[in-house]
């Protein structure tokens, strides 16, 4: 069994922008308005809010209308008629992650229908991915999807989708057909995630999407392919380039010179590039130099080389 999708429409669906932006200003996807309400505050009501809908929710696996050949997720809700159903909350499908941001320790949903081929990379946070999914409200309402694989940047993505995906795994392999279309073997990675405001938009929902500030929302995915990302081709990889090592990226300015360290190609400021900066061993790794001793790796330190 594969899944088909046309070649030509994969390559123009490259250039398309990202569709669950956290935009510009925050990796949290939380906004820097100063009426935002405080994520301590608005998590217990989020987490509130996603239990509910797993516990009055269940999911079938159902073909989708829209490309025969890529199954989506359909959530019902148990009512009398189905009440011997299965809550989400219940499926052995279900689980958890645990992640620490803006002093919240957030737990993250994900129905995990398949992790992916084994053998198949892991994307990081920050790297890019090809990927189907569809975008619901907490309301069971369609908002966005993307039915064809398109390449996206993770780096721009909200939270919660980054670190769903990063528990993923790609497909085993693709065919090329005759008339221009490329299969998938049927082994890429699907889950979905429910992710709560404070991991996703937080009080600045995008225009048009139906969501509200504040709410959580659901993101049915499917992940077959995924490079490592080097934002910057200083060497050091995108994911790499968090000296606060917090999981985010956009706030690690070493130099302080307004440009994040994973756009950064000299980022400690002295002048020396950060590829002269770092070595890559024999294994293709890359190493991190820490020439006079001062716990500081070279590329870091703004005192190496000495002027
Ligand atoms: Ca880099
Ligand atoms: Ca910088
Ligand atoms: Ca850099
Ligand atoms: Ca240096």
């Amino acid at each position: 069994m594969y899944k088909r999708f046309f070649l030509k429409t994969l390559v123009i669906l490259v250039f398309i922008p990202v569709l669950l932006s956290c935009g510009d200003d925050d990796d949290g996807g939380g906004g820097q308005a100063a009426e935002l309400r405080d994520p301590q505050e608005v998590w217990p009501e989020d987490s509130i809010e996603i239990r509910d809908f797993l516990s009055n929710h269940t999911f079938s696996i159902e073909p989708n209308p829209i490309n025969p050949n890529l199954q989506t997720i359909v959530y019902d809700s148990i009512t009398e008629q189905n009440s011997d159903a299965t809550p989400i909350l219940e499926s052995p499908l279900l689980k958890t992650l645990e992640v620490e941001q803006d002093g919240v320790e957030y737990v993250l949903h994900m129905i995990e229908i398949r992790e992916g081929a084994s053998g198949q990379r892991q994307p990081k946070e920050t790297d890019s991915t090809l990927v189907t999914f569809r975008a619901k409200t907490i309301d069971n309402e369609v908002f966005n999807s993307n039915p064809s694989p398109s390449w996206f940047d993770l780096a721009n993505e909200v939270r919660g989708y980054r670190l769903a995906l990063s528990q993923l795994r790609g497909s085993s392999g693709f065919e090329e057909n005759d008339d221009g279309t490329i299969s998938f073997n049927e082994d890429f990675g699907f889950a979905a995630v429910f992710i709560p405001s404070g991991l996703g938009f937080f009080g600045t929902p995008p225009v048009g999407t139906g969501i509200q500030a504040y709410e959580p929302f659901i993101v049915d995915l499917q992940l077959y392919r995924s490079v490592e990302s080097d934002h910057d081709q200083d060497l050091v990889p995108t994911y790499l380039e968090d000296p606060s090592d917090n999981g985010l990226v956009r706030d690690d300015d070493t130099d302080s010179d307004g440009v994040p360290n994973y756009l950064d190609t000299d980022d400690d400021g002295d002048g020396t590039p950060t590829s002269e900066e770092v070595m890559i061993d024999n294994n293709g790794e890359v190493q991190f130099p820490d020439s006079n001793g001062n716990g500081i790796p070279d590329y870091l330190d703004p005192e190496f080389p000495s002027s």
